[in-house]
Parts: structure tokens; C-alpha cells; sequence
């Protein structure tokens, strides 16, 4: 059976409409991949469908309740056999990474709890959640993004989801560096040439050429990335040309 991502949300919209297009909204289409999106305030307790409550302590904000979200887990994992990986999106998280995202890609089973307000009581996420993990040092105002940026990196990893499956391989951090830039027709332009080594049909000097840029622009724009990577003796030799 297909990969299959369960959301839960209070904005379930917000997840289904970012899956009606592109890449990922084909690979669902075409039943290489099931996105199912839960609405937390279903499994409220009162008419008010109240999923929320003043902090312990005081403070600003407000604190998800436990029950309401244990009790749609509960039927979030009765919905497939498999065992599911419970993966929280918040700023607290462990940053995503590609590595991260091709690790998540293989599980045959994701629940994403996207968390609003200050969060989820501690208590349900020891109790349930498998990981927590962020998109970056910045803060949303919900989980939801950051679910839809997951449900987007994992979907497109999913076997048959690109066209071009060389693709993947190409891609900024796939090869622990930077993409290398890219050029199409006209091969001259008011706004310049195109390098005319791309044109020359050599293939062995274009990857040469190709990796050179991807270690150049890594070593440029994110020299944190490049300290992390380990390069060959080809990849430091390109580096001091
Ligand atoms: Cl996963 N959630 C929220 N609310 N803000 C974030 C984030 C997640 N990752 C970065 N900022």
C-alpha cells in the first residue's frame, strides 16, 4: 500500500488545498501517496468545541488540551494496521533537514500534529509524539506550514512522483552542497551568454564544471553546510581553481 500522511489540524482546508496542485498534488492523484486531514475540533468535549485552555502558571496564550487530541490520535491509528511515526511541528523541534526528509519519506506511516496558540500540553506529547521537529528559526503562527512544507519535501520523494527521478539526485543538499546554476534557450541575450562550455556538448568537462559551481556558491552562501560536508580530493581541488 502507498505511503499515507494523517494531518491533524484545526484548519484542514489549509492542508487539502496545497495538495490540489503541483507535484505532490499529482503524486496523491495518482495514488502514490494518501494525505488524510483530521479536524481536531470534531473530538471536542463541549458545544463550544473547545480544544483549549489557559496555561498553568499564567502567562499569555493558551494550551491545547490533552483529551481532545489523544482522542483523535486514537482514531487517527484505527484508521490503518500500520504503525504510525507521531511527528510534531513546532519551533521547539529538531530542525528539518534533507536527510530528515528522505528518513520520513521511507515510513510507511506519518501523523503530523500541527499544534496553534503556545502549544500542547507536555503530557500528550511524552505520552504520543515520536519527534518534534521545526522548519527554521523563525516562528509561524500554527503548525500548518510547516506540515504542508513536509507533506510537499516527503511527497515528492515518493517512488514515480517526478518525472524525472535524476531529478531528486540533483538537488540542493541531496549531494551535501548546493545546486549548480541552470540555463535554458536563447543561448544569447540582452542579459548575457550562456557559458559556452554548457553548449560544447562535453560531458565529462560540464560536471566538472557543475560541481566546481555547487562547491563555489556552497563555500559563498552557506559555509555552514560546506564545513559539514565531507569533500573528496577532486571536490578540494575544484574549490581552489
Ligand atoms: Cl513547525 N511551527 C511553528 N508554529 N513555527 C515554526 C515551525 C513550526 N518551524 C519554524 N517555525
Amino acid at each position: 500500500a502507498a505511503p499515507r500522511i494523517d494531518v491533524i489540524t484545526l484548519f484542514p482546508e489549509f492542508i487539502e488545498s496545497s495538495l490540489e496542485v503541483g507535484v505532490v498534488g499529482r503524486a496523491v492523484k495518482r495514488g502514490l501517496l494518501s494525505v488524510q486531514s483530521w479536524q481536531l475540533r470534531d473530538f471536542a468535549h463541549d458545544n463550544y468545541k473547545t480544544i483549549d485552555h489557559r496555561p498553568y502558571g499564567g502567562g499569555p496564550g493558551m494550551v491545547m488540551l490533552i483529551d481532545p487530541l489523544r482522542e483523535c490520535l486514537q482514531m487517527v491509528r484505527q484508521a490503518d494496521p500500520r504503525p504510525a511515526h507521531v511527528v510534531y511541528l513546532s519551533p521547539q523541534g529538531q530542525p528539518l533537514t534533507q536527510a530528515k526528509v528522505r528518513e520520513l519519506a521511507h515510513r510507511p506511516r506519518l501523523v503530523l500534529l500541527c499544534g496553534r496558540y503556545e502549544g500542547i500540553d507536555e503530557r500528550l506529547l511524552q505520552a504520543e509524539v515520536d519527534e518534534e521537529v521545526s522548519i527554521g528559526d523563525y516562528v509561524l503562527s500554527g503548525g500548518e506550514l510547516a506540515a504542508a512544507v513536509l507533506v510537499d519535501a516527503v511527497g515528492r520523494l515518493q517512488d514515480g512522483a517526478l518525472n524525472d527521478p535524476q531529478s531528486a539526485v540533483q538537488d540542493s543538499f541531496e549531494n551535501g552542497v548546493l545546486d549548480c546554476p541552470h540555463y535554458t534557450r536563447p543561448e544569447r541575450h540582452e542579459l548575457g551568454d550562456v557559458p559556452a562550455l554548457l553548449a560544447s556538448g562535453d560531458h565529462r568537462k560540464i560536471a566538472r564544471w557543475r560541481r566546481q559551481q555547487s562547491l563555489g556558491r556552497t563555500w559563498l552562501r552557506r559555509p555552514d553546510v560546506l564545513a559539514r560536508c565531507d569533500l573528496s580530493a577532486d571536490d578540494r581541488q575544484l574549490l581552489a581553481e
